[in-house]
């Protein structure tokens, strides 16, 4: 209510963000702890960070974790429980009240909780009522197509298969999840223009790069160790140019805390020119770019051009026909200078990179805009050379991967045809809901009941009110969650928390021979890379089940005997899994040996 103004930032990351890390996660975890967790962070043996989706170098430095990672572990970490007493205190309508700040806060849930209709507290309940109560409210539907079944982008790939095969068993493609509001245009713009829906760098890429451009993004803030890896290319040469109506200070300048001369000096100065760029303005920008490269002498690839596009006279047409200067600078926001900069270093790149995040992927022109970008890298051979290519820096830790498993409301065809082969049912053909379709069928009573794997649905999507007001509609509302948020406090007539493992925690399972074996899951990069994750903290209580479990005892309790899934054998040992990914989805072949 009282904001206070004070001189923006010019530097990011150095020491206090070390010191600020450390104190959150003392605070939450204890000394001890702390030291045990942290070192554990992105290593061979470790666990995956659970922040976000940058990928880790081949041999990662032993501090291989930024000041939000840091953050994101202690979240998890924590010491704070909320148990049962937790809702015998508070009210469902007073926790309505509270932040979600607050809410996350509190600390690990602990217990599977049950808010009966009509009831003003949450109460504990037992795994099997829990699955009962799912079962009941699923199994009284008119139709598969009532369930909504969505995922946040943390979940593993291993229960993300078992996810969108349980969702698909039971009959519905209505797999809304968190890319539905993040990167989706890139998958949609990429699949059309180079034919897959994912980047096309590695890590290595970047340092082999002249030229790499950073369009609508914040990596000081969301992937503070992109940082990392844009002060290497920098040491070797590569210039960068950013793209951001705002000057983010973790591009001007880093501090590199792992490095004497990023602690004690004054850090690495990484932007080579700043393109303040009008709000939306990129797609006139690159499409001016583009403009000037068809017009330049020799800029072209044309051997790439001829052999590798095709409807290159028909852009070219239209590129050329845009040549209103006026309006092109009114829509940048720049000068014709700032533009001829960057064309002088586009011209002087052999290889060239762009890396783009939510200030291109959220406007309601996203799809051209980057589509604009591949066209620019089209242009000069950009693509499918080391040091080259496009750069969507995606989101959580991993929201690709469970896309590749299988997470995605409008599925191929031959993925369908492969789970059938696979597990012998005939998998939905049509098309399910998205988030936005999903909020509107929960509005107009179509659907209802709404299961989360994760996420926190009501404050992540676009219209807060109209969301909640559709939750309320909803017959159950139920959430596979670490922490509390806001979302488990605006319920349907009833609704379930149902406490799960996170990233950091051991996960052992019981065969039938009553052996317990340590379970490791996997995770996809934002760079298409796939590595084990495993956790190895006694879980925040005894009553937590995996993600993986979860699925595996809901299906068996939705489906029945009917079923010819071995859920059991799937909860068991993960590796069943993983042969089945490795059956059903291409590039996974061999997948537990390779892993
Ligand atoms: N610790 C932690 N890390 C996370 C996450 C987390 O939950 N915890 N979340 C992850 C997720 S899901 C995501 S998607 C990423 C998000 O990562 P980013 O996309 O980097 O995040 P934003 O803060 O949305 O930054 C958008 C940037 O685009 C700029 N911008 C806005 N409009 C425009 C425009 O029209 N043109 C251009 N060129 N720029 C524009 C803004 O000034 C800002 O710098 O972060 C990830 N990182
Ligand atoms: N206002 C606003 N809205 C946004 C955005 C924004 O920046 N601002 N960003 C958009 C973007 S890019 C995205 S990707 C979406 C994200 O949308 P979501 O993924 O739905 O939201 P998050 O806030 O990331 O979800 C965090 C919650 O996940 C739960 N959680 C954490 N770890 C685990 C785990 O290991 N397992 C399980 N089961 N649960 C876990 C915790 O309860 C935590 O509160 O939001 C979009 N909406
Ligand atoms: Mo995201």
């Amino acid at each position: 209510d009282a904001p206070q103004v004070s001189e923006p930032q010019h530097s990011a990351v150095g020491l206090p963000a070390i010191t600020h890390a450390l104190r959150i996660s003392q605070q939450q975890m204890g000394v001890r702890r702390t030291a045990l967790t942290l070192l554990r962070v992105n290593q061979p043996n470790g666990f995956d960070c659970p922040g976000c989706a940058w990928p880790e170098p081949d041999k990662p430095h032993t501090a291989e974790f930024c000041e939000n990672g840091a953050k994101a572990v202690a979240e998890e970490a924590t010491l704070r429980r909320v148990t049962p007493d937790f809702f015998t205190e508070h009210s469902v309508a007073d926790l309505a009240t509270r932040s979600g700040y607050w809410l996350g806060q509190q600390g690990r849930l602990t217990h599977p909780m049950y808010l009966a209709e009509g009831a003003d507290h949450y109460e504990p309940v037992t795994w099997e009522r829990a699955f009962d109560i799912i079962g009941e409210e699923l199994t009284a539907l008119d139709s598969p197509d009532e369930a909504v079944f969505y995922t946040s982008g943390r979940t593993s790939n291993e229960a993300a298969f078992l996810y969108q095969l349980f969702a698909r068993e039971f009959g519905t493609n209505n797999l809304p999840d968190c890319s539905n509001m993040c990167h989706e245009s890139s998958g949609s713009a990429l699949t059309e223009t180079i034919g897959i829906g994912k980047g096309s760098v590695l890590l290595e890429d970047l340092y082999k790069a002249d030229l790499i451009i950073v369009a609508g993004q914040n990596p000081g803030t969301n992937h503070p160790r992109m940082l990392t890896a844009l002060e290497k290319a920098k040491a070797g040469g590569t210039k960068i140019i950013s793209i951001n109506p705002l000057p983010e200070a973790g591009l001007e300048r880093f501090k590199n805390p792992q490095t004497p001369r990023g602690l004690a000096g004054g850090g690495t100065a990484l932007t080579d020119l700043f393109l303040q760029v009008r709000l939306g303005g990129d797609q006139a920008l690159f499409r001016a770019l583009n403009r000037c490269l068809l017009d330049t002498e020799g800029a072209l690839d044309e051997d790439f051009i001829r052999e590798h596009t095709h409807g290159f006279e028909e852009f070219a047409r239209t590129a050329r026909a845009d040549d209103d200067w006026d309006e092109t600078l009114r829509a940048t926001g720049l000068t014709r200078e700032e533009i001829d900069r960057a064309l002088a270093m586009v011209l002087g790149s052999r290889r060239t990179i762009v890396c783009w995040a939510m200030g291109l992927t959220q406007h309601k022109h996203s799809v051209p805009t980057i589509q604009e970008v591949v066209n620019f890298l089209l242009l000069r051979g950009n693509i499918g050379r080391p040091g080259a290519g496009v750069c969507p820096v995606r989101g959580h830790s991993n929201v690709q991967g469970d896309r590749t498993m299988g997470i995605f409301e409008r599925p191929a065809p031959a993925f369908l045809d492969a789970l059938e082969k696979e597990f012998g049912f005939a998998p939905p053909r049509e098309h399910g809901l998205d988030v936005v379709r999903a909020i509107r069928a929960l509005r107009d009573g179509q659907a209802k009941v709404f299961f989360a794997m994760g996420g926190n649905f009501v404050s992540a999507t676009p219209d807060t009110d109209v969301t909640e007001a559709a939750m309320r509609r909803a017959r159950l509302t139920v959430h596979v969650s670490t922490k509390l948020n806001r979302s488990h406090v605006i319920t349907g007539a009833r609704a379930l928390i149902l406490p799960t493992l996170g990233r950091t925690e051991r996960d052992v399972q019981t065969g039938p021979d009553g052996r317990r074996a340590e379970q490791f899951v996997t995770v996809e990069d934002s760079m298409g890379m796939v590595h084990a994750s495993r956790g190895r903290l006694e879980p925040a209580g005894p009553q937590l089940l995996s993600e993986t479990a979860i699925v595996a005892r809901l299906a068996r309790r939705v489906l029945g005997a009917g079923s010819r899934t071995p859920w059991e054998e799937f909860a068991r040992d993960y590796a069943t899994i993983r042969d089945r990914i490795s059956h059903v989805i291409p590039g996974f072949e061999d997948f537990n040996t390779r892993v």
